[in-house]
């Protein structure tokens, strides 16, 4: 059987990647449909060496789809989710209207794969950091238990979509030029030779909607729902690819040793852990590739007596899995 698609939002950094992963995952396609603005309506966009003429998102425009794969912000979502619903399509929603809802299964493939069955039209995809993160956790998770996490991000410019990578470069072009930097637009301030310690806006106890997402979101998806989380999250003046530090608290004690074993074979994950050699995860090593490197495993050696903690450093593409792959492969398993 092959299907009706359709990408909603299709010319965004997102959009641009499913329809990539459309084809490399070999999704059965029958018809296909690339959804955006007016402004994009019109323009040609490529799918397996054929053209295919980008349309405007109108209600019209999802009669007869089957799986809507949605790479828009929320508003355009509440708006078009919706009527996709209605008209019989199944939507795989990257943006994070849909993520909390309890009428909604959030997934991560290689983690909740079993909460897919419980939709009811609309399955929603995890945050790109929240992603990256929990493949690597949920192996170790498997091991000891976790109880608390507490993570440091260093995410790239392009999380915030093209004009975010467009904007690093630029920067960075000036620079080298000896040029003045010209106001950000993408970023509250200079990314080029700077870190940005926010993303989102700040709730009443100085924590971002980012940050939070990695509590809330993870909860959900391993369904733990007392879960500590506390996450610190940091825009850096790298491309592509999200890198994170995660200390982890667990019930069991779990040995590096384990836990390089359960990654080593955990889907989605290459181990990269060779410290006498000097190998370790770097986002320029994920840069557009579907799994997440795990690395730097060590005790955590601040754990007091009686509790048991490990340290990690991980990298993932978040455009990738962090999004497209994640939701295509989410299709997929729906098409199965
Ligand atoms: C970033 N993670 O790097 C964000 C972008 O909830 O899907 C994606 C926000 C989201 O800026």
């Amino acid at each position: 059987k092959s299907y009706n698609v359709a990408i909603l939002g299709a010319t965004g950094a997102v959009g641009q990647q499913m329809l990539q992963c459309l084809a490399e995952q070999d999704f059965p396609v029958n018809n296909l449909k690339l959804l955006a603005s007016a402004r994009s309506a019109g323009k040609i966009a490529q799918f397996k060496g054929e053209d295919v003429v980008i349309e405007e998102a109108r209600d019209e425009a999802f009669d007869g789809v089957d799986i809507v794969l949605g790479a828009a912000e929320n508003d355009i979502a509440k708006r078009f989710v919706p009527v996709a619903r209605e008209k019989g399509a199944v939507t795989v929603d990257n943006s994070s209207a849909y993520r909390l809802d309890p009428d909604v299964p959030l997934i991560i493939p290689e983690v909740n794969p079993e909460d897919i069955a419980k939709h009811n039209g609309i399955i929603a995809n995890p945050n790109c950091a929240t992603i990256i993160g929990l493949v690597a956790v949920n192996p170790l998770h498997k091991l000891g238990g976790i109880k608390r996490m507490v993570v440091s991000t260093y995410q790239a410019a392009s999380g915030a979509g093209v004009g975010g990578l467009r904007e690093l470069e630029a920067q960075m072009a000036r620079i080298s030029a000896g040029e003045k930097v010209e106001d950000p637009k993408a970023f509250a301030y200079q990314l080029a030779c700077n870190l940005i310690p926010q993303i989102g806006g700040f709730d009443e106890v100085g924590y971002t909607s980012e940050e939070m997402k990695m509590q809330n979101e993870g909860r959900k998806i391993m369904h733990l729902p007392d879960l500590r989380v506390n996450c610190t999250c940091v825009r850096v003046p790298v491309m592509r690819s999200h890198s994170e530090s995660i200390t982890l608290e667990f019930d069991r004690a779990v040995s590096v040793q384990a836990a390089r074993e359960a990654l080593a074979a955990a889907p989605g994950v290459k181990l990269v852990d060779d410290p006498a050699a000097q190998l370790y995860p770097m986002p320029f090593d994920t840069t557009d590739q579907d799994l997440i490197y795990v690395g730097r495993i060590r005790d955590d050696i601040s754990a007091g007596e009686g509790q048991h903690g490990l340290t990690l450093w991980c990298c993932g593409d978040q455009i990738r899995k962090g999004a497209a792959t994640n939701a295509v492969q989410i299709a997929k398993m729906l098409a199965e």
